[in-house]
C-alpha cells in the first residue's frame, strides 16, 4: 500500500504498510485522532469465496495510519482475521472517537 506526493519533480511514492494489500476492501481518509491531521484507515477482506467455509484469508488486517501533517504516517495494526464492511468501518470510527 502506498500513497504518493506531488513534488516539485513529480510523485514520489510512499510505502505504508509494508507489503501488498489482499483483497483491500475499505480505504477511508479522515481526522480519526482529531489532532486536525489527516489519517488513513485500510482494511482486507476476510472472506471472498462464498463457497468456502472458511476465511479465504484469515490474517486479514485493519490498519489505521495515523499521519503528523508532514507526510509520515505511523502504522497502527487495529485487527487481524476480520472481514470489513463499510458498516464496519462506521462503527469503528464510533469507538475510535469515544475513546479519543
Ligand atoms: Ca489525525
Amino acid at each position: 500500500m502506498h500513497w504518493q506526493s506531488d513534488e516539485f519533480r513529480g510523485l514520489v511514492g510512499h510505502d505504508l504498510a509494508g507489503r501488498d494489500v489482499i483483497h483491500g476492501h475499505t480505504l477511508e481518509v479522515g481526522d480519526i485522532d482529531g489532532d486536525g491531521y489527516l489519517d488513513i484507515f485500510a482494511a482486507e477482506m476476510a472472506k471472498w469465496t462464498e463457497q468456502r467455509p472458511d476465511p479465504d484469508n484469515p490474517n486479514a488486517k485493519a490498519w489505521i495510519f495515523y499521519g503528523d501533517g508532514s507526510g509520515n504516517f505511523r502504522q497502527t495494526e487495529l485487527v487481524t482475521g476480520n472481514a470489513f464492511t463499510k458498516d464496519v468501518w462506521l462503527t469503528l470510527m464510533a469507538m475510535v472517537i469515544s475513546i479519543s
